[in-house]
């Protein structure tokens, strides 16, 4: 008898993805995604990242490393989208590149 394919598909885009339990007993799965980001100077850049992509809803963490010029995001690919964080990053007056 063959192998069954039990419907699990190995993931291709590099995301991770993780399965979390809130405080409130909702299920989230979370990804995480790292934008390359230029215009970052100094700690009141990573505080506005921060700041503006945490405002989004589905958003977990917000991990800026200014000198590798990332910010890697935590967030539930159910309530938010690549693209919306990656517009908040361009309205805070960042470049994703
Ligand atoms: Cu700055």
């Amino acid at each position: 008898m063959p192998a069954q394919d039990i419907g699990f598909q190995p993931r291709t885009n590099g995301a991770v993805l993780a399965i979390m339990k809130t405080k409130e007993g909702a299920i989230m799965a979370s990804e995480t995604k790292t934008f390359n980001v230029e215009g970052m100077s100094c700690m009141h850049c990573v505080a506005a990242i921060k700041t503006a992509v945490g405002s989004l809803p589905g958003i977990s963490t917000v991990e800026v490393d200014l000198t590798g010029k990332k910010v890697e995001v935590g967030y539930d690919s159910q309530q938010v989208d690549l693209k919306t964080i990656q517009d908040k990053i361009i309205d805070a007056g960042y470049e994703v590149v």
